[in-house]
């Protein structure tokens, strides 16, 4: 009854941020206005839509039955339907319009994205709102950027099949679109290679917390399962093969490729002056290629000083500074990142690096740099100033192995400084050194999920949530300015992330799940 009187005042007012707290969507969409009345999921109700738009109402189906265990039905024509979906152009040349009526639902959009986003906005109203009560109301709603990503790191710990498909649509449900998968480092080397069949078979043994680990790693046919079900959630996914650093489960299973290391890191890089290594990783690379549609490869270019000290001694390497006139071992690491540039561009993909390469003179039109390192702003300046395309993903705040609690222990921090929720929440590009003049350069933002400290699903889940549902909202809504009115939206979100079982961090009761600890190393 007390919901009943709100809602009429709701309508009443036709206040729109009383409408936002009822809808509860994260990221909060552009504009939302209520209107007068309900509607009433139930089961039996049927939906309809154009041929073009075939895969988004059975997406909606599927998820219907999963989330709430409705089951609808595909109506042969519009007027029968209680939930349609029409293409169509919204206006103002929004993605997508969503208008809840008491007895129909119209998700509007030009095209296949705008139609799932409007999807998953509905998803959210139900599943916010008690026994399938919605209220009447207009969304309208775009993005602020294309890029919203989140990285996960599966060589220091390995999550299989299950997990990622999980993170997937949990991302798909925060309207995130780009999975960056690090998918080798130091402890494992984590996807199949045909022709290099030791990589999976001796590099995926071990891991950061256990170098005798089972072997884990993906295989292409794993991976051909976990791109289609990305795409079904339009979300490409990127895959990191790290070069030359952080190459050492590869230098396991072939040493001859090997540029050594430190005594921190051994084994650490890949000989940048032997030919075959250009052809061992190019082959590595078509491979790679051929299984992710998303025409983008990221190959690291990062922290290459922590285990290159063999470069200086080494004989042929030292030879091929002479040779090409390279000062000094950074100019190899940029030759060597030049070098792999060209075997992605001729296999039409971009080339995507960390921002140790925001100088190296890479392709200016075809690499994106991934600004990282948020106490070198410089690197941020030069990749704009070179007119690369930028990925903004900062340690300070968009790590997600960093703690999120001043009282948590686990996970890192950098100068005392951590990740809370609320720093997500309000980080934005305003926030930086950035010319306007360049600003367009920026393609979006992305959580970065490092997994030394990862080595169990409970703290995988208490690292991402809630945080991403911040980031998404960060990245998402050009208008994110009261991290309380999100706090609010956010308390059926928790509940929800309850009855998927997983072990989120809760900001209101922390001890609802206690930080988890760590097996020892
Ligand atoms: C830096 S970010 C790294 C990773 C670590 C991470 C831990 C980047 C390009 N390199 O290798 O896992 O810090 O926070």
């Amino acid at each position: 009854m007390k919901k009943f009187a709100f809602i009429v005042l709701m309508c009443a007012l036709g206040h729109s941020l009383l409408a936002q707290h009822v809808a509860g969507i994260i990221p909060k969409p552009v504009s939302t206005k209520a209107d007068a009345g309900q509607f009433t999921i139930h089961n039996g109700l049927r939906i309809n839509g154009p041929k073009n738009f075939s895969n988004e109402l059975y997406f909606l189906q599927k998820e219907l039955l999963r989330y709430q265990r409705i089951t609808t039905i595909i109506a042969a024509d519009q007027p029968h339907a209680q939930i349609v979906l029409k293409q169509a152009q919204p206006a103002d040349d929004m993605l997508y319009q969503l208008n809840i009526k008491p007895h129909k639902i119209t998700i509007e959009a030009a095209n296949h994205e705008g139609a799932f986003y409007g999807i998953i906005s509905l998803l959210q109203l139900i599943n916010n709102n008690d026994e399938g009560i919605i209220p009447c109301m207009k969304i309208a709603d775009q993005p602020a950027y294309a890029w919203r990503g989140i990285m996960l790191d599966e060589s220091r710990h390995f999550f299989g099949n299950e997990k990622v498909k999980s993170l997937l649509d949990w991302m798909a449900y925060y309207k995130l679109n780009r999975f960056h998968w690090h998918l080798t480092d130091e402890p494992g080397w984590r996807i199949e290679i045909l022709k290099y069949p030791k990589l999976g078979e001796i590099g995926g043994i071990g891991n950061y917390t256990n170098k005798e680990a089972p072997c884990h790693y993906y295989t292409q046919d794993d991976i051909k399962e976990i791109v289609a079900y990305a795409s079904e959630r339009h979300i490409e996914i990127i895959p990191e093969i790290d070069m030359p650093g952080h190459a050492t489960a590869a230098n396991r299973a072939y040493p001859e490729y090997s540029g050594g290391g430190s005594e921190k890191h051994p084994e650490f890089t890949f000989h940048p002056a032997k030919e075959e290594t250009y052809q061992y990783l190019a082959d590595i690379l078509h491979e790679v290629d051929v299984l992710f549609p998303s025409q983008m490869i990221h190959i690291g270019g990062d922290e290459v000083s922590f285990g290159n000290h063999q470069w200086n001694t080494d004989e042929a390497i030292q030879k091929m500074m002479k040779t090409h006139d390279l000062d000094n071992l950074k100019a190899v690491e940029d030759m060597f990142m030049r070098r792999m540039s060209d075997s992605l561009l001729n296999m039409n993909n971009q080339v995507l690096v960390w921002d140790e390469m925001a100088n190296a003179a890479l392709p200016q039109d075809s690499s994106i740099i991934f600004w990282w390192r948020h106490d070198k702003k410089e690197q941020l300046a030069l990749s704009l100033k070179n007119g690369h395309k930028t990925v903004i993903c900062p340690r300070l705040p968009l790590y997600f192995d960093f703690v999120q609690h001043p009282d948590h222990k686990v996970g890192r921090r950098w100068g005392g400084g951590f990740n809370q929720l609320e720093n997500i929440y309000n980080f934005s590009v305003s926030q930086l050194p950035v010319n306007t003049s360049v600003e367009h350069l920026i393609l979006g933002f992305q959580a970065n999920l490092w997994t030394e400290t990862v080595d169990s699903f409970e703290r995988f889940d208490f690292l991402l949530f809630p945080r991403i549902a911040a980031l998404s909202e960060a990245v998402w809504s050009a208008n994110n300015n009261d991290y309380t009115e999100f706090l609010n939206r956010l308390k059926p979100h928790l509940s929800n992330y309850k009855k998927a079982g997983l072990y989120y961090f809760n900001p209101f009761e922390a001890s609802e799940h206690p930080e988890p600890t760590r097996q020892k190393k």
